[in-house]
């Protein structure tokens, strides 16, 4: 096992390192310390091509002009908050309306847009990359100075593992994931309209217009959103349901996983004979279909345009903040916050 680096960039006259993670089996996963941004995966298909399965891009101007947080690591807070307005012990915190007068995905300036420390470390059976940030205190408006650690960490299993863990000084709210678009044919041959994915979810969020959770948590029985026994990625598009419709013609939403069911997470594509299968400590995953992907710009000489990636971000709920009966975002003064997902890959 090794790991690589070089100079990717400059962002604000600091540089940006890329890092390559490269494991026995030849998988490879590089990333870079702006934003954590994971820019490439390589893994093989059933006949040992080693190809692609990430939307990314080569140069740091690309992720500056097209990118919708394309492998970023997201936070202090994932996903939407209504009116960009929390209250924390009676204290209502202000912060970016970047979204239709609502907050998304951190804010302007979220984790997916500065230079994280980094340090790399190599065991005996495993390679890692440690990267930290300091938020401020009062940073995108949120309260309390969290020490932030996410660590990226390849074995020789193909099994590659994000590790979060957050303290603050503050009473404050948290709530990160990794917002990687996932598109296993490899090397962007085709869309994700073809790929099955499977979820042992039997309720998601119902969202209203402007994509904000209502509290509703609508069962999955008889409907495009049941993936319990696998389900083609088109069926989103192709369906009638006022939420996929509502979503862009495909799937935007926060699934509640069942805990009784080790709350497992597969995606496959038969064409190429990948497959992921994804495991979390998390509550919850939001499906994102990129059905909101724009064209005009191309992807390592690939076309944008929606479907061509999906992504499986495991958080808890969105908005929880402002619904009670959600799993809590809040984290209280030097309690330490962590979370684990392991993404696992192999062809058959
Ligand atoms: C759109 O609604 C979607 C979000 O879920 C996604 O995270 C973002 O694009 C990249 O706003």
């Amino acid at each position: 096992m090794r790991i690589l680096d070089e100079k990717f960039a400059e962002h604000n006259g600091q540089p940006v390192t890329a890092y390559t993670l490269i494991n026995d089996q030849g998988m490879e996963v590089t990333a870079i310390d702006y934003g954590c941004i994971i820019t490439k995966i390589l893994v093989p298909d059933r006949e040992g091509r080693m190809e692609n399965v990430v939307l990314g891009f080569d140069t740091l101007e690309d992720y500056y002009q097209h990118s919708p947080y394309f492998g970023a690591v997201v936070g202090r807070h994932a996903g939407r908050i209504a009116n960009a307005e929390f209250t924390l012990d009676g204290n209502t915190y202000q912060l970016e309306k970047n979204n239709n007068g609502n907050h998304l995905h951190g804010g302007l300036q979220g984790f997916d847009k500065v230079i994280w420390d980094t340090e790399v470390k190599e065991e005996t059976d495993s390679i890692r990359i440690e990267f930290t940030y300091l938020a401020r205190d009062g940073e995108e408006g949120y309260p309390g100075n969290l020490h932030m650690k996410v660590v990226y960490e390849l074995n020789n299993q193909n099994e590659f593992k994000i590790s979060y863990e957050g303290v603050s000084d503050k009473k404050t709210v948290v709530n990160v994931t990794n917002h990687t678009y996932f598109n296993l044919s490899g090397d962007l041959k085709e869309d994700i309209l073809h790929h099955t994915l499977m979820l042992k979810s039997s309720r998601f969020l119902e969202l209203d217009e402007e994509l904000i959770p209502t509290g509703e948590l609508l069962s999955v029985d008889s409907t495009p959103f049941d993936f319990r026994s696998g389900r083609k990625i088109k069926d989103g598009k192709e369906s009638a349901h006022p939420q996929n419709i509502l979503a862009g013609n495909g799937y935007d939403h926060p699934f509640l996983l069942d805990e009784q069911q080790n709350k497992e997470i597969h995606l496959f594509d038969e064409e190429s004979g990948r497959s992921l299968v994804i495991e979390t400590s998390e509550p919850a995953v939001v499906l994102y279909t990129s059905n909101q992907l724009e064209a005009g710009f191309s992807i390592r000489g690939t076309a944008s345009r929606e479907y061509l990636g999906i992504c499986l971000e495991t958080q808890g709920l969105p908005d929880s903040l402002n619904h009670p009966q959600f799993p809590s975002a809040i984290l209280d003064k030097d309690e330490v916050y962590t979370s684990q997902t392991v993404y696992k890959f192999s062809s058959k």
